[in-house]
């Protein structure tokens, strides 16, 4: 069994989209959790299997998973035939890759660091910044509409929701901007919101 512990208006709506883009929401049971927000509202849940009390996490048959990138990994290679992931061998697996990592192991924390103010020489040497993650999105772009190449995918999803969070950071550039709202416009998007907003009616 597949479950996916959850927090409404959270990363974790990042996976719910996914699961919508997929089509497999009657597949994975969504299990509600509280968490502390950005705002500090809410409270850790006890119920939450998650090592460090966040979300997501998605539980199979027992093993938990965590890492909003590792959880697409996951999915994708799960169901196979769902289209949000290029097939193993492919040339674009290999950006796909790519990208699920790169946006957990570098743009996430840098861009967390520019929303803050945070600059040290140290992490502008390790991470560079959100200049040089906007020139790799950049660069990306001006060789297929979407970042692994004419198809939409997960790296797609995850990138862009960097971008949700902080609008500050999209550069004023037209390919730019058309990317991150076409992102923004995905049917599957508006759907896991729509579930979000439900389930925080009934909290
Ligand atoms: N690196 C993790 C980050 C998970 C994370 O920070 N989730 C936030 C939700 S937006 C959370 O659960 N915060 C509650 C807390 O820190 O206690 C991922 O990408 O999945």
């Amino acid at each position: 069994m597949l479950t996916l512990i959850h927090a409404p208006n959270s990363r974790s709506t990042r996976v719910l989209h996914l699961i919508h883009e997929m089509g497999i929401a009657d597949r994975i049971r969504l299990q509600p959790v509280g968490i502390i927000y950005r705002d500090g509202s809410g409270a850790p849940d006890p119920a939450n299997p998650h090592p460090e009390g966040k979300v997501p996490a998605l539980i199979h048959d027992g093993t938990v998973i965590t890492e909003s990138g590792a959880i697409m990994l996951y999915l994708t290679a799960l169901f196979p035939d769902s289209g949000l992931a290029p097939a193993p061998g492919t040339p674009a697996r290999g950006a796909f890759l790519t990208w699920l990592f790169w946006y957990q192991g570098v743009m996430e924390p840098v861009m967390m660091a520019a929303a803050m103010g945070i600059h040290h020489p140290g992490l502008d040497r390790n991470f560079r910044g959100i200049d040089a993650a906007n020139d790799r999105i950049r660069q990306a772009l001006t060789r297929g509409a979407w970042l692994c190449g004419d198809t939409y995918t997960a790296a797609d999803l995850i990138c862009s929701s960097a971008y949700t969070f902080f609008p500050q950071f999209v550069p004023d550039e037209p390919a730019f901007r058309d990317w991150v709202a076409r992102c923004a416009s995905r049917p599957a998007l508006a759907q896991a919101k729509a579930q979000d907003a439900e389930m925080s009616v009934l909290a």
